[in-house]
């Protein structure tokens, strides 16, 4: 058996696999905000930060980890497991001192994982990707390299405020003693790993990408993006590394704790997107993915490097090989669940038959859907702007806001110049068939969901088995299979409508930036 953990913003959660029979053994997850409420992150983050800072307790993903397995453990018998392979929200660095390659690897199975490990954190909160704090360490890179084509050119994203890089820049530049004392840097992603490894695993190349560090042409740490960064950053992170080939087996603490198999091998994790990208059986150029999670995220392989000439697209390490192409939303999922609070309603209020209510209203009433910050495009908005031509009921304020976020997202995909004859749809907000029509209305494109919809922790378990021996597409053609029923079709009535406001919803866009 294989298991793929994914440890997302808003949760953890785990998913094994038989490849031989084909199926889904055990699937659980556990939620930061609901299970672990004394962090105070009802949404996987510290709320209130200022100036755009945006951090998680890395204990809470520690303590999420324990409960997770204990859990598990009930479900299936974790000594058959003889592979895992996991992914990480993206860009989120953890710092270590030296303290914790000594304690990682000979942690107490009687105590848990947090209590332990707590000590060796050089820095308490890891910053993640929702913080945009650090505009003046992306523009003080961008100088020192020459330029933002420069950075983009080696990189494969101009320097962006959430990579891990210019997070780096302002923890040296704000607290050298911290950084100094820091000997290993983590992402997300590799830190996981390395707790399971008893030891520290390498950054894999796909999750790498999204640091700002990385050279796409020989996937290793670029000089001059570690000098321009901070000092001594070289030393402080292992050469990237593949996904697909382990680098550890399971430390001591689980495998008495949770019965896992010394012999089981873990390899790098990479990032949430690289990851679902697997998951969505997606690998080969030609399938469009979009994945509605607590962030908003359309993505597609590529045959070759390719980068967005407005500077919001990224350019990651696809699993498989070669790259993968993605832009991100910040205000996906908690734009949707602001919205839903401030009306009063629960997501019924987004389902397929609320929505057909108001069609007769596709695309005449306009909102920038943007809680506060945004990412791309990248302004603070401070709260939604609105152009309505009708009077604004909740169930068109919803209609709208959807749209907005879809139509944002077409507008800023364009430059992938990939057809989206079909779409394939995951995360949490893919299983409300309103927002899927939406989607199928607005890229007038069918959509398709899985019948897995944590595609994340589905890919990793890919990735697991494909590090095992098996073909990775063969795997993919079993376990990426449509959900049942039909594909949602988009209303071809409506594909003037759209047309219309996309090109309105630009101008309103423009004009917001720059009156701002
Ligand atoms: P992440 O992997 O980033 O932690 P998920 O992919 O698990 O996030 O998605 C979580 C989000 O899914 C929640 O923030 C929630 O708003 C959204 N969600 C869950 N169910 C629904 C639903 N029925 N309709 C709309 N959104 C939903
Ligand atoms: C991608 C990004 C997010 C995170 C969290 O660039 O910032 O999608 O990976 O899911």
């Amino acid at each position: 058996m294989f298991l793929g953990l994914d440890s997302s913003t808003q949760s953890i959660s785990a998913l094994i696999i038989d490849p031989t029979t084909g199926t889904v053994i055990a699937d659980e997850s556990v939620n930061f905000g609901d299970d672990l409420p004394q962090y105070g992150a009802p949404s996987g983050f510290i709320p209130g930060g200022k100036g755009g800072e945006v951090h998680s307790d890395p204990l809470m993903w520690l303590d999420a980890l324990d409960l997770l397995f204990s859990k598990l453990a009930e479900k299936a018998d974790l000594s058959s497991v003889s592979v895992i392979a996991g992914s990480g929200q993206q860009h989120g660095s953890v710092y270590l001192s030296p303290g914790f390659e000594e304690t990682v690897g000979k942690l107490d199975a009687t105590q848990g994982l947090s209590a332990q490990l707590a000590a060796t954190l050089s820095r308490p909160t890891s910053p993640i990707w929702m913080d945009t704090s650090t505009a003046a360490e992306c523009a003080e890179i961008t100088a020192s390299l020459g330029g933002s084509a420069e950075v983009c050119s080696r990189s494969g994203s101009v320097a962006i405020e959430r990579f891990t890089g210019p997070q780096i820049c302002k923890f040296s530049k704000t607290d050298p003693e911290g950084y100094a004392s820091t000997q290993r840097i983590h992402l997300v992603s590799s830190f996981i790993a390395s707790v399971l490894a008893g030891k520290s695993l390498p950054i894999d190349y796909g999750d790498g990408a999204g640091m700002n560090l990385m050279n796409l042409k020989d996937l290793a740490w670029d000089e001059k993006l570690l000098q321009a960064t901070a000092p001594d950053l070289a030393a402080k992170l292992l050469p990237p590394s593949s996904c697909l080939v382990p680098q550890g087996t399971m430390s001591a603490y689980f495998t008495e704790k949770y019965g896992f198999s010394p012999d089981c091998k873990i390899c790098p994790f990479t990032g949430d997107n690289p990851a679902s990208l697997v998951g969505m059986g997606a690998t080969s150029p030609g399938q469009v993915v979009i994945s509605l999670g607590t962030s908003d995220t359309f993505f597609a392989a590529m045959p070759e490097a390719k980068t967005d000439p407005n500077g919001y697209g990224h350019v990651f390490g696809n699993p498989a090989g070669g790259f993968m192409s993605l832009i991100c939303f910040l205000n996906g999922s908690l734009a949707r669940e602001a919205l839903r609070d401030e009306l009063g309603v629960d997501w019924t209020a987004f389902d397929k038959d609320a929505l057909t209510a108001t069609s007769a209203s596709a695309g005449k009433n306009l909102t920038l859907p943007f809680y506060g910050a945004e990412i791309t495009p990248r302004h603070d908005f401070g709260k939604p702007v609105t152009s309505f031509s009708e009077e604004a009921s909740p169930a068109l304020r919803i209609r709208s806001l959807l749209e907005g976020q879809f139509l944002n997202m077409r507008l800023n995909s364009a430059w992938m110049g990939v057809t989206t004859d079909r779409i394939r749809l995951t995360g949490g907000a893919s299983n409300n068939d309103g927002i899927a029509q939406v989607v199928a209305d607005v890229f007038q494109a069918p959509v398709e969901r899985f019948e897995v919809v944590n595609s994340a922790a589905l890919g990793a378990a890919l990735v697991a088995a494909a590090a095992g021996g098996h073909d990775l597409v063969s795997l993919q053609e079993i376990f990426c299979k449509s959900a049942p029923g039909p594909l949602i079709e988009p209303d071809t009535s409506l594909a003037g409508k759209y047309t219309t406001a996309l090109a309105d919803f630009g101008k309103l866009l423009q004009q917001t930036i720059h009156a701002q």
